[in-house]
């Protein structure tokens, strides 16, 4: 029987599901559409990785003998939908079925659910076996419970992979997370290291060119690229973060400073989210740098605990509550997203050097995307949707399975705490003590109110204030509720109307002074 065999854009891995089996007569079709590219206004950086990455992976697959079928997004016939693409190749090439590796969008998912009747040939969507936990495992972990846990879900991932444990279904060193020890602000005079980056090849040359002409109205800056492309690149990155920074990833894992965008972080995202490496060789490197004494437990177990904790968490989630999860809004947000968020024009001091950050580099660690932008999101009550694709658009690894979850429930609390147990909702002073980005903006995080005050100070209260009648009630928010409610009623009045004035001077039309020139975004 001989098969059409579709391999997406984040699934470039010689061992993915739909590759099971690969005879001869079949044929591997992989597609550039612009559907994909153009769904959000994409980071060009992001585009640029996909599609030359793609290209490399393709290229790997006809030196290996395979009968592949590339479309590119320059060919006159490109359809420019997945859809379009495979009734096209199927023209093409005579087949009796159609086989693909289950996508990571619930709405790339759901087109594909119409194939069978659009085709009139069997689809077979097989599950991604690139997770450390399928689909059927997770619900069998979420089955019964009102709330997830990302902890308790961390524990059975140890116990069941093997990782980081010691005999008797014993944690190694006794305690299953070191995340208090991980809090620390940069110390005074640390060099992080310098990050191996990967200078363009003639095909991501040629990918630059096409996104130059044909993007240039998308977020972000093109040059300089250095990510990866290829499994053999994203493997050497892969061994210097784990010599070089992993040591010191644990400590000052919450840190931000200005002029170092990537720190101790692991860089890997992308690479891990592609396929082009895999979730469970880069746990087991930094488990073996722990044994060779190359790398102390709290980074190893912090590290260990962002990939086969989170991020298997994250994507059970995703695929557990969707499609109703992106619906939900609990915080009733409704602010259009301000227009800085693509600019960068702003006299806050930390958000703009994040966004610069990421438009020059389509990266930013955890904590920029969960305490600035995602902070400021959460206290300005931004409409989850629109900051939800930002989020999507400008970071070269995020896909819809990962990006919304840490989005809608951890940023947003939009799903009313089925991922975490309150709004990670922050002062100023937090931004303050993780960062140096206080020194030297235009307000103060030590004025909670008045003259310079730090609109997060002002945000702070009056999103506590906002949302009393949902938060109130919350075990783990009975501090802020207390401290408030005894607070002068003089002074609660006025933070409230200087954050008040404060919202109302937010835009999100693309002003002039604020939009640069090539934007043309329509989100
Ligand atoms: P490191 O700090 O080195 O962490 C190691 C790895 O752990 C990462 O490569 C990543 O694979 C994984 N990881 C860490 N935290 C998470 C998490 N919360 N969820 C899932 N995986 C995690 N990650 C994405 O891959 N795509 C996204 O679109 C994305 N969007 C995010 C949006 C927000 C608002 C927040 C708060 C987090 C988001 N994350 C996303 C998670 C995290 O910020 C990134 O994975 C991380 O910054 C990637 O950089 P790194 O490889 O240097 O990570
Ligand atoms: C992100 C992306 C982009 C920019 N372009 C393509 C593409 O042209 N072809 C493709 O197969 N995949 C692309 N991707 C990744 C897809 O968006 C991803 O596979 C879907 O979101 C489904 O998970
Ligand atoms: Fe951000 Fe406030 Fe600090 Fe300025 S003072 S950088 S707005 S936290």
């Amino acid at each position: 029987m001989a098969t059409l065999r579709l391999i997406l854009g984040d699934h470039l891995t010689r061992d993915v599901a739909a590759l099971d089996g690969l005879a001869a007569g079949d044929v591997v079709l992989m597609v550039e559409v612009a559907e994909e590219t153009t769904y959000v206004p994409h980071h060009k950086q992001k585009i640029v990785f996909v599609l030359s990455a793609m290209r490399h992976f393709a290229e790997e697959l006809r030196q290996e003998g395979v009968a592949l079928d590339y479309v590119r997004l320059d060919d006159p016939a490109n359809t420019g939908s997945f859809t379009g693409e495979v009734k096209q190749a199927l023209r093409r090439h005579a087949v009796d079925r159609i086989v693909v590796t289950e996508p990571g969008e619930w709405r790339v998912r759901a087109k594909m659910e119409d194939w069978p009747a659009e085709t009139g040939l069997p689809v077979e969507i097989r599950d991604d076996d690139r997770f450390l936990c399928s689909r059927g495992r997770f619900a069998r972990w979420a089955e019964g419970r009102k709330s997830f846990r990302m902890e308790f879900f961390y524990r059975e991932m140890r116990r069941e992979t093997g990782l980081l444990m010691a005999e008797e279904d014993k944690p190694v060193g006794g305690q299953w997370n070191y995340d208090a020890e991980n809090r620390k602000a940069l110390p005074k005079g640390a060099r992080p290291p310098r990050r191996l980056r990967f200078s363009p090849d003639a095909v991501t040359r040629e990918v630059m060119d096409l996104v130059a002409q044909r993007f240039a109205g998308h977020f972000g800056d093109l040059e300089p690229f250095g990510w990866a492309v290829t499994r053999n690149e994203a493997l050497k990155a892969l061994d210097h973060f784990i010599a070089e920074a992993l040591p010191f990833f644990g400590d000052v894992q919450d840190a931000m400073k200005r002029g170092e965008p990537f720190l101790y972080h692991g860089l890997l995202s992308p690479y891990l989210n592609v396929g082009l490496l895999t979730a469970r060789e880069v746990c087991v490197a930094a488990e073996t740098a722990f044994k060779r004494g190359a790398a102390p437990l709290n980074a190893a177990e912090g590290f260990i605990r962002q990939i086969l904790g989170w991020r298997e968490y994250v994507r059970g989630i995703y695929w557990h509550q969707m499609p109703s999860y992106a619906e939900t809004n609990a915080l009733g947000a409704d602010r259009p997203l301000p227009w800085f968020y693509w600019s960068g024009e702003t006299d806050l001091a930390c958000i703009a050097e994040v966004v610069g950050e990421t438009r020059r580099n389509a990266y930013a660690h955890h904590i920029q995307r969960l305490m600035v932008t995602g902070n400021f999101a959460l206290l300005a009550g931004i409409r989850p949707a629109e900051i939800e694709a930002w989020y999507l658009a400008v970071y070269a690894d995020a896909f819809d399975w990962v990006e919304l979850p840490n989005v809608h429930g951890m940023v947003m609390f939009a799903d009313g705490g089925l991922l975490a147990s309150k709004p990670y909702a922050a002062s100023g002073a937090y931004i303050d003590r993780m960062s140096d980005y206080c020194a030297g903006c235009a307000y103060d995080p030590k004025i909670k109110v008045g003259e310079g005050a730090c609109p997060f100070n002002l945000l702070y209260w009056h999103f506590i204030d906002a949302n009393a009648e949902t938060l109130k009630g919350n075990p783990r928010m009975a501090m802020p509720y207390r401290t408030w409610e005894g607070m002068d009623g003089g002074r609660k009045a006025r933070i409230l109307t200087e954050a008040q004035a404060f919202l109302d001077g937010l835009s999100a039309e693309p002003g002039a002074t604020s939009r640069p020139a090539q934007m043309t975004l329509d989100v």
